[in-house]
């Protein structure tokens, strides 16, 4: 089993956080995407969407999708739960991981992916598009700073891969120049709370 993997990319880091919080050790090998050789034939067989993380099973199935993957760890070794504890906490859990995925990494992404010479060529790219969604991803901190005011965590009481989800894309803004404010306390005492767990050196 290996997981194909990025160490200067969002996604591939939303996964080794996971596991480090899980305390699993999985060999990791880099896809150099400076290179391309994530679209190379030998990798489009193991993910014909051409991105990182994949995970290789020993049979060699291979999972894409940084979800699936930390759902299909979650199931070998629930505990700590990063998915949610019970019915209604998996549910709650599964919104604010999609809402910190939507309304937050993507914009975020594409504030990058839009405009940045690294997929020129690569992509379609849309540069007005990027400040669009730069201007989104503000919008959205403002309001995450709200909703940060009366709880610990982005899906409540408990650490969850929401938290995962959201701080990459933070700390993957500074490329973009998207980050929290001075006037964001809420936001940022979070955010200093989750960086400080071990896991956030993935
Ligand atoms: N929806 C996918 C997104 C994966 C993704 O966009 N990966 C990026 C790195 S963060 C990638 O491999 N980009 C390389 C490229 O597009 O050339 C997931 O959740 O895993």
């Amino acid at each position: 089993m290996k997981i194909y993997d990025s160490n200067t990319a969002p996604n591939p880091r939303r996964v080794r956080m996971f596991l480090a919080e899980k305390g699993i050790h999985i060999p990791y090998e880099q896809v150099d995407l400076g290179k391309a050789v994530n679209r190379e034939p030998a990798f489009r067989q193991k993910n014909p969407l051409m991105t990182v993380p994949v995970l290789e099973l020993d049979d060699g199935t291979c999972i894409a999708e940084t979800v699936a993957i930390c759902r299909y760890f979650e199931e070998l070794h629930p505990n700590p739960p990063l998915l949610g504890t019970d019915t209604k906490d998996r549910a709650l859990v599964e919104m604010w991981q999609r809402r910190m995925e939507l309304e937050l990494l993507l914009p975020i992404a594409d504030a990058f992916r839009q405009r940045h010479e690294f997929f020129k060529g690569k992509i379609r790219q849309v540069p007005e598009y990027a400040a669009a969604q730069k201007l989104n991803a503000e919008e959205r901190l403002v309001w995450l700073n709200d909703v940060m005011a009366s709880r610990p965590f982005i899906a409540g009481d408990r650490y969850s891969i929401a938290d995962i989800t959201a701080v990459v894309a933070i700390d993957f803004g500074r490329v973009s120049k998207i980050g929290i404010q001075p006037d964001q306390p809420h936001l940022k005492r979070w955010h200093d709370a989750v960086s400080a767990r071990p896991s956030a050196k993935a």
